[in-house]
């Protein structure tokens, strides 16, 4: 994709979500991690934040060079994998066409909108008096 494979690596967690979390345990479709050999995807949060005590989800975008996590929101690694890598590259295309990447960001825009209307109309039900 873009002309990245040989730049950027692949981990893929199984399926099946266990009580530990996220795992790298052998099943179809699983590609280990190649960096901390993890056995559970949390172990990636903490070698990137020792402390880290939030969600563990994925993706998750690593930095191989600063030995941390970029990034774990898709919509930001999408748009990280369609600009950073453009300029010097010769034959590297575009991630998403400009026309898909206006989509995605008006699609975006109008589901922000959706969510934070919804929590408005929360917010108002749950405090009627207020306002
Ligand atoms: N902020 C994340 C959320 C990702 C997310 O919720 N990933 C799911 C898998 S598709 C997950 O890891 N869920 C585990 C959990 O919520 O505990 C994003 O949109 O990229």
């Amino acid at each position: 994709m873009k002309g990245l494979e040989g730049m950027i690596g692949l981990s893929v967690v199984h399926w099946h979500m266990g009580a530990d979390g996220w795992t790298f345990e052998d099943g179809p479709g699983v590609i280990p991690d190649p960096v901390h050999h993890a056995r559970f995807l949390h172990e990636i949060y903490t070698a990137s934040q020792p402390d880290y005590t939030g969600r563990v989800t994925w993706p998750v975008l690593w930095d191989l060079t600063t030995g941390k996590i970029v990034n774990n929101e898709s919509s930001e690694i999408i748009r990280m994998f369609n600009s950073a890598f453009d300029r010097g590259r010769r034959g590297a295309g575009r991630f998403l066409s400009r026309r898909t990447a206006r989509r995605y960001r008006r699609a975006e825009r109008a589901h922000l909108r959706d969510r934070q209307q919804r929590r408005l109309s929360i917010g108002l039900r749950a405090q009627p008096g207020r306002l």
